[in-house]
């Protein structure tokens, strides 16, 4: 389905197919009616103060706040006067019940070998590194960079950070050393955790050979601290490397978690912009944590026997808050796993979901449709009668593959959780809940409460049922981030000029005759790849500074697989560019960028099409690398035999 443009829509429209909750599963819901729902929705709305002051009920408080929310959108504080801490919130209050034996951390490495951590174990290795922290001279406030794969450490290293409040700002291990360096420099991070390499398929990547690149560029890191997973050759420099298992060795185990302002900066996560510069969306302390807890709760309907998993990798919101925060925030077992779906075959998933009996299942669409084309055989062999819930997120999810999860994997059993957040919300923000909602197939149905979405024109005006716009929310809801680090004029800039009073998410949906959203993808330059977000830009600057390119042009086209695919136009300084330059090309952006920004196609092309005024026109190469005829107005084109040429290319 294209996000890109409205072509997608006209298929989600026809969708008319609805699917009520079974019985089974709304007798044991944690919320069960319609008319609970409702009543939650509404009282949320209309006196937000009291719904989230009694939520907040759910948190464990240092000191009670003095006010649950002060000043208007964008610049709401929640909790004020509150003293609280996340780590405490994810960790000792389970301990204090039978819960301390329980399985906080389910964790499966690629290569098979598994660990268990329970609530007691994570807790005395998160106080433990909480204390290398501190030895190693990060304080309240600084900023901790995370650049590591998918194991145990990481959960330890974001909940030790958040113990003493250090900001911890992950970095997906997909990134390249100058993706690194440039957000170490933007968050002027003092300490960089890593780890030796991560396992992928197989094979090793190198991580601590990245930092040690990036480290060239980001002089205010001082200490690097490396996990030991691979077993790879790495290169240590004294007093600026250490190894994690030997800090590990002689640590207290006692560590206090610090009180914090309930608007202490819990983390920063950089995500793509409309420009080149990634943006650091900077979320809090209370607000986020009681956003991640009872979403977790409404939207997976946690139970205390549930296994969990979610399938997402932590370096993106999605692993932060429905990996760890959420679920650890619950007293509930949330299962990790290290690698790919399909190492050592394509069942790996499957094989998980029986090994450990998993109950909830939350994924992405991009990897339901790699499943759906490796095969039913695959899911077939193994026992998935545990599932009893199923969710997905990252980006629109097409009717069919939503069909072939329901029957596939939730062998028409169990409920689908179409869930639609973003980086910057938190939180789930629209999404059934389990035990109440009809779904349909490819809509994220309902806001949760405490989310007043509307969709409106370009100038704000709201629109009515069936019809589609921006997609806005009304009203702050706790778990919003609170600013962009470091430039919190781009942050009003981005998310709070564009409709006045209200925040404008960059997606376009619409509602249909039942009041059900429907959201039809990104209106700005950010294309969605495989559930990722990337700039367009960014991969055009990382194009441009190769120096045989003049001049590049980046759009996102309906891809398979992975949602979106990247297509370059690229225009060189000379030459007309062959199968060599591409595969330069291609080599040059990952090394930029990253394996997950690789371009799908790139096509030459000595000019590209340009208004008059010298800005690119994308919808019109949008147009081209989707194979669809020119929609709408060209009048604008510089140099209309432009496009001709390009189409001919394509042919
Ligand atoms: C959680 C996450 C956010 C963007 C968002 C949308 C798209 C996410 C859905 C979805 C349709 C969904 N954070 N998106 N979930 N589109 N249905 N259920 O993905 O910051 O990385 O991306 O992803 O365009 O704005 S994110």
């Amino acid at each position: 389905m294209s996000t890109n443009s409205g072509d997608g829509i006209e298929s989600v429209l026809n969708e008319t197919r609805t699917f009520p909750p079974p019985a089974e599963f709304v007798e044991q819901a944690n919320i069960k009616s319609e008319e609970e729902y409702q009543q939650m929705w509404q009282r949320a709305k209309d006196d937000p103060e009291g719904f989230w002051g009694e939520m907040a009920e759910n948190l464990d408080w240092f000191q009670k706040y003095d006010k649950v929310m002060e000043g208007d959108m964008p610049d709401t504080k929640w909790f004020t006067g509150g003293k609280i801490n996340v780590s405490y919130n994810c960790l000792d209050r389970h301990l204090d019940s039978w819960r301390k034996n329980k399985a906080a951390i389910i964790w499966e490495g690629e290569p098979g070998d598994t660990r268990v951590l329970r609530y007691q174990d994570l807790h005395r290795e998160v106080c433990k590194f909480a204390n290398v922290l501190k030895k190693l001279g990060v304080e309240t406030g600084d900023r901790v960079t995370i650049y590591m794969p998918m194991v145990p450490e990481l959960a330890i290293a974001m909940l030790a950070c958040s113990r003493i409040g250090a900001t911890h700002s992950i970095i997906f291990g997909g990134f390249s050393a100058d993706a690194i360096a440039d957000r170490n420099n933007d968050a002027e991070a003092k300490i960089v955790i890593t780890a030796d390499g991560s396992w992928r398929r197989g094979k090793e990547l190198p991580l601590k050979k990245a930092v040690d690149d990036s480290l060239e560029k980001s002089s205010t890191v001082k200490k690097v601290v490396v996990v030991q997973r691979t077993g790879g050759d790495v290169e240590m420099v004294p007093d600026r490397d250490y190894w994690w298992h030997e800090l590990m060795q002689d640590i207290s185990a006692d560590c206090e978690a610090t009180e914090l302002d309930s608007e202490h900066p819990l983390f920063i996560l950089y995500t793509s912009g409309s420009t080149g510069k990634p943006k650091g969306v900077l979320h809090t302390t209370a607000g986020y944590l009681l956003g991640t807890q009872m979403t977790s709760k409404w939207v997976f309907d946690l139970k205390e026997d549930d296994t969990y998993w979610c399938t997402a990798d932590i370096g993106w919101v999605t692993g932060h808050s429905y990996i760890i925060y959420g679920p650890l925030a619950n007293g509930a077992t949330t299962v990790m796993y290290e690698g790919a779906p399909n190492w050592p075959n394509e069942g790996r998933f499957w094989e998980i979901v029986e090994k450990y009996s998993v109950n909830i299942f939350y994924t992405a669409p991009t990897a339901i449709r790699a499943f759906i084309k490796w095969g039913d055989q695959w899911p077939n062999q193994y026992d998935l009668s545990s599932l009893r819930l199923l969710g997905t997120v990252g980006e629109p999810i097409n009717p069919e593959a939503w069909m072939w999860y329901h029957k596939t994997i939730g062998q028409e059993r169990c409920p689908i959780v179409d869930t639609w957040w973003q980086t910057e919300t938190g939180a789930i923000m629209m999404s059934p809940l389990p035990g109440v909602t009809a779904t349909k197939p490819g809509s994220c149905t309902f806001p949760l409460p405490g989310v007043v979405p509307d969709i409106v024109t370009k100038d704000g005006e709201s629109l009515p049922k069936g019809s589609g716009g921006l997609l806005v929310m009304r009203q702050s809801w706790p778990s919003m981030l609170r600013t962009l680090y470091g430039d919190h004029e781009r942050f009003l800039e981005t998310y709070f000029s564009e409709i006045e009073g209200c925040y404008f998410a960059g997606d376009g949906a619409r509602t249909d005759e039942d009041g059900y959203y429907w959201i039809m993808g990104r209106v700005d330059d950010v294309i969605n790849v495989s559930g990722h977000r990337l700039s367009t830009m960014e991969v055009e600057s990382a194009l441009v500074s190769h120096p045989k390119v003049a001049e590049a042009a980046v759009v996102g086209f309906p891809h398979e697989l992975k949602g979106e695919g990247i297509c370059c136009f690229v225009s060189l300084t000379e030459g007309e560019g062959d199968d060599a330059m591409e595969k330069e090309l291609i080599q040059h952006v990952r090394q930029q960028i990253g394996a997950i920004a690789t371009p799908d196609k790139i096509q030459f092309s000595p000019t590209l099409p340009k208004t008059r005024s010298g800005k690119i026109m994308r919808r019109l190469l949008r147009d081209i690398a989707a194979g669809r005829e020119t929609s709408g107005d060209t009048t604008t084109l510089e140099d209309a035999s432009v496009l001709e040429s390009l189409r001919k290319k394509d042919e």
